[in-house]
């Protein structure tokens, strides 16, 4: 997912700073985060980004509405979007926020390349239709829900007919072109069945899109026609490339990293895989690598919305379960992808049951086994059975596994497969037994433990990417130098080394326990 092969450009939606982030905004910065720390573990050079979409109507009115002046009220709101990377532990190499000078750049240039490019597929006509603040979307009349309260969105937002002069991209004459692009890149809209739905879509005909306005101020002006400022979506999604040089496509990020993975809600798919293509075909430049829309989480089995007031601010589930907790409940508890729901009793389930009883415990009980019988050292093994090979071979190839899983995002199978090793080793502890060969057979003994030690190790280094702080506790209490951390450091020799002396072990994921009523 970018222009070389050690590189990897991954994005985030920009979210509107008119909005208080939780847990939605959370989760698709958070999957980008562990495909981002996946691929730098796995040594290469890493582009995440993230930021705010900071232009449009909505914004406009509501910093009218605080008394504030548009780009103050983005200074201030913006910043809760960039401190949600410090509390989810978010490793983005940039934040891009629309009201950056590079970005008016790079918005302009790319208008400009459409233009040059003299195809015609901006032109000016006159836009008459609905409109929904809300959504920053036009919709077509057969689209609209009639309710007591007048015309809405499907989405629910209320409409209001709009009629100004507007650019338009003339969207309709690249159906054909889209559609074979699809067919000659199968994986360019992943999941498949959301594929789908954008390939019929677009085969139903496509409208041309109105890509300026002129009844407000808050945005990109375009260039060369005074009082037209960009539409939303041109500006928004063209962060993308501001963000590595454009309209500078020399430039070593450009080259190194263009084409992009996005990674998006399955509510905004539509803008980044029909859209944002046929933007950039239009201008010359080549489309993103890949959209991936993931689902839609529910809270407690609703959907959030303001008048129900159950957002979930993601600083109060880090202050609850904690933060390793939180992203490992998130990344596990849907098939990334599918739609979903939070709720405490899920979220209960998982701490107890898969961090603390499960990787939790195993940790444990052999750290404090080797802290007790093997003199506080790694143990020194002897000769391996079909048994130690069998756990160590699962632990070995599990990097492979992982590897061709977080190619198609595929990331809560990739934590499903290193809980089955972990599932594995924790057998092999009770069938081996160390306890019973202390004083039968202490060779067996440290046999057995290096192995688990060594199979805790490997889990510890693959599960680094969803929870970076456990991980790097587990692999503290291990002795592992912070050079050997890497996914090359997983599968090549030296493993643990036998004699190197261990910290004293202290239990990495308590139990949540319910606070008395
Ligand atoms: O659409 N479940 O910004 P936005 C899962 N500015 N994900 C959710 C969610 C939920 N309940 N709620 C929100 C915009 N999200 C534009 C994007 S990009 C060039 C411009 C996540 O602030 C999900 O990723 O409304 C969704 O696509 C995004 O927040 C929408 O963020």
């Amino acid at each position: 997912m970018a222009a070389v092969p050690d590189a990897f450009y991954i994005t985030t939606p920009i979210y509107y700073v008119n909005d208080v982030p939780h847990i939605g905004h959370a989760y698709t910065t958070l999957a980008c985060d562990v495909m981002a720390r996946f691929h730098r573990l796995d040594g290469k050079r890493v582009m995440f980004l993230t930021g705010t979409d900071e232009h449009g109507q909505k914004v406009e009115k509501s910093a009218q509405a605080a008394g504030m002046d548009p780009l103050v009220f983005c200074d201030k709101v913006s910043r809760n979007f960039r401190d949600l990377s410090s509390l989810l532990g978010f490793s983005n190499n940039d934040f891009i926020r629309t009201t950056e000078e590079r970005h008016t750049v790079a918005c302009q240039a790319l208008w400009r390349a459409v233009i040059a490019s003299g195809n015609n597929d901006i032109y000016l006509g006159k836009y008459a239709g609905w409109y929904s603040v809300r959504d920053e979307a036009f919709y077509g009349e057969d689209e609209l829900i009639e309710s007591p309260k007048g015309k809405l969105a499907p989405s629910g937002a209320p409409v209001e007919w709009v009629e100004e002069p507007s650019y338009f991209f003339r969207l309709s004459a690249w159906r054909d072109r889209l559609l074979a692009y699809y067919d000659s890149h199968p994986d360019f809209i992943l999941p498949a069945a959301r594929r789908n739905e954008v390939v019929s879509f677009v085969k139903s005909g496509l409208r041309d899109l109105s890509l300026s306005r002129t009844s407000f101020k808050w945005g990109i002006p375009v260039p060369d026609a005074p009082g037209h400022i960009m539409y939303v979506w041109f500006d928004a999604l063209t962060n993308y490339v501001t963000a590595v040089g454009y309209p500078d496509t020399g430039t070593a990020s450009f080259k190194t990293f263009w084409p992009a993975l996005h990674v998006v809600g399955k509510d905004i798919l539509r803008f980044h895989a029909v859209y944002w293509p046929a933007f950039l075909m239009a201008a010359g430049v080549e489309p993103p690598a890949r959209v991936f829309a993931h689902g839609w989480w529910t809270i407690e089995g609703q959907k959030m919305s303001k008048s129900l007031g159950n957002f979930i601010a993601p600083s109060a589930l880090v202050g609850k379960y904690g933060l390793d907790a939180v992203r490992y409940f998130l990344m596990r508890e849907l098939p990334f992808g599918a739609d979903g729901d939070y709720s405490h009793r899920a979220m209960v389930g998982r701490l107890n049951g898969d961090l603390a009883n499960d990787l939790g415990n195993l940790v444990q009980r052999v750290l404090s086994f080797v802290a007790k019988n093997c003199g506080a050292k790694v143990p020194s093994p002897g000769t391996l059975t079909t048994d130690d090979d069998r756990l160590l071979d699962a632990s070995e190839t599990l990097l492979d596994r992982a590897r061709a899983l977080i190619d198609r995002q595929e990331l809560h199978l990739v934590l499903e497969e290193i809980w089955r090793v972990i599932g594995d080793a924790n057998r092999y502890v009770d069938a081996q037994a160390p306890w019973a060969l202390r004083k039968s057979d202490p060779l067996r003994m440290a046999t057995v433990l290096y192995v688990l030690a060594e199979t805790i190790r490997r889990i510890a280094i693959l599960v680094q990417p969803f929870m970076p702080t456990a991980a790097g506790r587990i692999l503290d209490q291990l002795a592992v130098p912070g050079d050997r951390r890497t996914f090359t450091a997983l599968v090549d020799a030296p493993a643990l080394v036998p004699g190197v002396a261990l910290p004293k072990p202290e239990g990495v994921f308590p139990r949540y326990v319910e606070a008395a009523a």
